[in-house]
């Protein structure tokens, strides 16, 4: 069946659940609310649903139940190659289901058609200052294709109904996601590789064909299928997951939505955490070990360094994990087995940081998780294969994020979620509720 009808089937079959759920057990109290997360950016409270992936504190990310070892066991894998292609992990994401050769061969089809980029979309981005950050470029490029989205077509039709709603976001979905690593690769060139572009190949998949369009080696095509699946998705309430979902429950097209989660990633305390990295850890070579091989000691003192002047050290720490971000383990392990960059000197300095960096943190006593995120690893990898530009990197990031949020907005309006609209209350109601020992729920 083709996936947008087992997607169909999978919907109509889960939508009686939260149906019943609103219906029957709509008053069932699931979290409360405390004054620190009220002013601590809403930390922990329970109140948004996905069943695209679930982050646990001490195991970390599970894609559709999966952890990473087991979803890259499972997929089927690209020719030739230990990763899966990027179709197919989509297509797992969105139905649950892993897909056969056959199904992802059809995903890999359909993407060629839907990949091919308009020139106004390539003409805008050129029109930007060149020095403006890769991140400002990927978002316009994204918000550039909101002129032909599907779903706005449909909703100012005059025929738009809740029902098939979903249908018109699965177009722009397939659409948007098909395409962007094609418009990263754009960026790329446009920016450092002197506006040299490469034509689509199209015989590779999604991973394949942006290393093929950066002018990247063989090798690099895994990297690329590695970096976009670890960087999917990550539960729903991290910034550009979060702020896709919001953008999008005022039936803000996707590409709307996705834009403006983009905006997101591109803080430094989320996805442009993985520049920081790399920014940090070149400067630190650069001031300390000129003359000298890096050493603990060195690594502390610089750790030190950052902290005492009120900066966060970038790549450690998490709002939700407690434990070593299993992105970073999946990407350690991929620079353990890879030949030569197992011995790279920035490799092995990224591996003295994590034995040093915890152990600081613990010291400092601030941060609740000392241990490294996906992003203090992930720089390392695209530094070796030559992509020294690491303003660039969130942008990498930016292309497997999409994948996350487009397959949790389509299910979004396959089961009706409702515009988003926290209340918020005044910081006198809170000295009051304070002093009354909690406000009195009737
Ligand atoms: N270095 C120094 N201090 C840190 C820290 C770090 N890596 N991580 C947390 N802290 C500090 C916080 O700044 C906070 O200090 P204040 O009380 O002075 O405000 C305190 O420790 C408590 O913070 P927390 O509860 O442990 O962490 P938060 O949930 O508030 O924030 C962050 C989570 C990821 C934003 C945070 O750990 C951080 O800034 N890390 C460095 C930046 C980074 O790597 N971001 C990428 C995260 C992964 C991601 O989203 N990727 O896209």
């Amino acid at each position: 069946m083709a996936l947008k009808d087992t997607l169909k089937q999978k919907i109509e079959e889960f939508q009686p659940r939260t149906q019943k759920l609103v219906k029957e057990f709509g008053k069932v109290i699931i979290d409360q609310v405390t004054i620190d997360q009220a002013i601590g950016g809403a930390r922990d409270i329970r109140s948004l649903v996905t069943d695209i992936s679930y982050l646990d504190p001490q195991e970390g990310i599970r894609f559709r139940g999966k952890t990473i070892p087991e979803t890259f066991e499972a997929l089927p894998k690209a020719p030739g190659s230990a990763y899966p292609t990027v179709e197919s992990f989509w297509y797992f994401l969105l139905t649950g289901d892993v897909p056969t050769a056959a199904q992802v061969d059809e995903v890999l089809k359909e993407w060629k058609v839907r990949q091919v980029v308009p020139q106004y979309v390539f003409d805008a981005i050129r029109a930007l200052p060149r020095d403006s950050h890769p991140m400002v470029m990927l978002s316009v490029g994204i918000l550039c294709l909101q002129k032909d989205s599907k779903f706005a077509g449909y909703y100012n039709s005059g025929k738009f109904n809740k029902k098939f709603a979903w249908e018109y976001v699965y177009e722009d979905a397939c659409d948007l996601v098909a395409r962007i690593a094609i418009i990263a690769a754009f960026i790329y060139n446009l920016k450092y590789r002197g506006d040299k572009q490469i034509a689509i190949d199209p015989k590779l998949d999604m991973g394949a064909n942006f290393a093929h369009m950066i002018g990247q080696c063989e090798d690099y095509k895994d990297v690329a299928r590695m970096y976009f699946i670890l960087h999917s998705d990550h539960e729903s309430g991290n910034v550009s997951a979060h702020t896709t979902h919001l953008v999008h429950s005022a039936l803000s097209d996707p590409y709307y939505a996705y834009s403006a989660g983009l905006n997101g990633l591109a803080g430094p305390l989320h996805g442009l955490a993985n520049q920081e990295v790399l920014d940090w850890t070149i400067k630190f070579q650069e001031k300390y070990c000129k003359d000298v091989e890096p050493t603990e000691e060195l690594v502390k003192k610089a750790l030190w360094d950052t902290l005492n002047s009120g900066q966060v050290v970038p790549g450690y720490g998490h709002a939700v994990l407690r434990k070593t971000d299993p992105r970073y383990m999946s990407q350690r392990e991929f620079c353990l087995k890879t030949t030569g960059l197992k011995d790279d000197p920035l490799f092995k300095l990224v591996a003295m940081i994590f034995q040093v960096a915890p152990g600081v943190l613990m010291e400092h006593g601030k941060a609740k998780n000392p241990w490294p995120n996906v992003d203090a690893q992930s720089g390392v990898i695209q530094w070796y294969y030559g992509l020294k530009e690491w303003d660039f990197y969130t942008v990498l990031f930016g292309v497997g994020r999409a994948l996350g949020c487009m397959a949790n907005i389509t299910w979004d309006r396959g089961l009706g979620y409702a515009i988003e609209r926290p209340k918020s209350v005044t910081t006198a109601m809170l000295e009051k509720w304070a002093a009354e020992g909690g406000r009195k729920l009737s």
